[in-house]
């Protein structure tokens, strides 16, 4: 508690010191009377959250005629993606990005999303159920009482595992140091097939793979490509077993300080951001691999076949047996929901075609 205190402290006076307001939804916060909402991310600057973060903060700006202006801070500036959960859950920042990793702790169940092979390969499909499905409803419900309102759960690509050896099989895995978020979780996951995870922060991790303090990481194309990750490995690994999953978060005590036509602003521009994210993240993926290939051609792609991915899917099972012994009832009825909105977007989609 005190280190929550202390670091809330320290962010409200590097805000206050940048010339940011003191206060959140306060029109007494500046001199010409401009609301400022705060909202932090750990990301790049260009990357899909912040690039998010940026709509967000042009179309506000516009569509409330510059009566609020939205500071974002991005790079985990304010505190890393842990420490900016409790940021956004005491009310310091208005908005946040995070992901299931970041939240393990508060909400072990969230770590669904981070299940091996639950999603589908059609980017589409996952859409869907994230935007309509019964599981983030449920979800939502588990983060509202942790004091955080989720507004919009979007994909950020498929999970890539770099590596300086080729991986085939799971066997190649055996003893290799991937780096994780740390989530319990992905621990037991990836030990699963044989790997040593080990948690190392994502600012951390280009000099950790550079000082050979780990083997391997994993992240979607866009990160790799701009955390310069691929300069120091030589394998991509396309096992699509997960899909990285971003969370555009406000809190109860900023939310229920919002005038209905604010709410309504807000719950239309989160809308319109659907799509803009789900674009950019299908531009990002391919964009940014042609970007490594073009830096780097001696760079190695690696693609699985079905028999091949289906020795990773049997291994993957531990995972699933770890989460509902962690969770019990309460995750199986997650997993049961997220399954069935899955298969009844894949129904939809496909309908579609
Ligand atoms: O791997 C990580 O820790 C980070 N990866 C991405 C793509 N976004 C933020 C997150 O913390």
């Amino acid at each position: 508690m005190k280190k929550i205190l202390a670091l809330i402290l320290a962010v409200m006076t590097m805000m206050t010191v940048a010339g940011c307001s003191g206060t959140t939804n306060d029109t007494s916060a500046t001199s010409d009377d401009v609301k400022v909402w705060r909202f932090c991310h750990e990301e790049s600057v260009g990357s899909v959250q912040d690039q998010f973060a940026m709509k967000f903060k042009e179309l506000v700006e516009e569509k409330s005629g510059g009566k609020i202006r939205v500071d974002v801070y991005p790079v985990g500036q304010l505190a890393d993606g842990v420490g900016a959960i409790e940021l956004l859950r005491y009310n310091a920042v208005n908005f946040a990005i995070n992901n299931p990793a970041t939240v393990a702790t508060i909400i072990p169940e969230n770590q669904l999303l981070m299940l091996h092979y639950v999603f589908s390969d059609d980017m589409e499909v996952n859409r869907k159920a994230l935007n309509e499905g019964n599981a983030t409803k449920e979800l939502d419900r588990l983060y509202t009482e942790k004091d955080m309102i989720p507004l919009n759960w979007f994909q950020e690509g498929f999970q890539v595992v770099t590596s300086n050896f080729p991986i085939y099989t799971p066997e190649d895995m055996n003893g290799f140091k991937i780096r994780v978020m740390a989530s319990p979780l992905l621990i037991a996951a990836y030990s699963a097939y044989g790997c040593n995870p080990t948690p190392v922060p994502y600012m951390e991790t280009y000099s950790n793979l550079q000082l050979n303090m780990i083997d391997g990481q994993v992240n979607p194309v866009f990160a790799i490509e701009e955390m310069k990750f691929y300069e120091v490995q030589e394998y991509l690994n396309f096992l699509n077993h997960e899909v990285f999953i971003g969370t555009f978060c406000t809190n109860p005590e900023f939310w229920e300080s919002l005038t209905e036509e604010e709410k309504t602003m807000v719950m239309e521009i989160q809308e319109e951001l659907d799509q803009y994210v789900f674009d950019m993240q299908n531009q990002y993926s391919q964009e940014r691999l042609e970007k490594i290939l073009a830096n780097k051609p001696s760079i190695e792609l690696i693609e699985y076949t079905d028999e091949e991915r289906a020795a990773f899917q049997e291994k993957a099972q531990a995972g699933y047996d770890y989460y509902l012994g962690l969770t019990g009832e309460e995750g199986q009825k997650l997993l049961n929901m997220l399954q069935e909105d899955i298969a009844a977007a894949e129904k939809e989609v496909n309908q579609d075609i």
